[in-house]
C-alpha cells in the first residue's frame, strides 16, 4: 500500500482532490392553520429555526397567506427532529399545528 497517497502513474499526488459529499437536503415546510396563533407560530421560528424576528414574522405572514411556506432547510435527520419539535410543541399548547418535509 501508499499510505493516503494515489497512485498517478509514476507521479504521487501529495495533496489527492477531496470531493466533498454534498448531503441531500429537505425542506421542514409550515403549514396553515386557522386556529394557531401567529404569536405562537413566531415563536416556534425563533426557538426551532432559529429565525430572527423579523425573518419569523415574515415566513409566518407567508404561511399564513399563502397555505405553506419553508420554516427552514436541512440534511434529513435534522429535518426530522425540527418537524418532530413543532409537533410535539404544537400538542403541548394545544395548537393544530403542522410540519411537513420535502425534497428540496
Ligand atoms: N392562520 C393563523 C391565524 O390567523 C396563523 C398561522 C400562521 C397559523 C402560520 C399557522 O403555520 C401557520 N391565527
Amino acid at each position: 500500500m501508499n499510505g493516503d497517497r494515489e497512485q498517478t502513474g509514476g507521479a504521487v499526488k501529495e495533496r489527492p482532490q477531496v470531493r466533498k459529499q454534498e448531503p441531500t437536503l429537505y425542506k421542514v415546510v409550515l403549514l396553515n392553520d386557522d386556529y394557531t396563533t401567529m404569536e405562537f407560530v413566531m415563536r416556534v421560528l425563533e426557538s426551532v429555526f432559529q429565525k430572527s424576528p423579523a425573518e419569523a414574522y415574515r415566513i409566518m405572514m407567508h404561511v399564513h397567506v399563502n397555505g405553506r411556506g419553508i420554516a427552514g432547510v436541512y440534511p434529513w435527520e435534522v429535518a426530522e427532529t425540527k418537524v418532530d419539535t413543532v409537533t410535539s410543541l404544537a400538542r403541548d399548547a394545544e395548537f393544530p399545528l403542522r410540519a411537513t418535509i420535502e425534497e428540496a
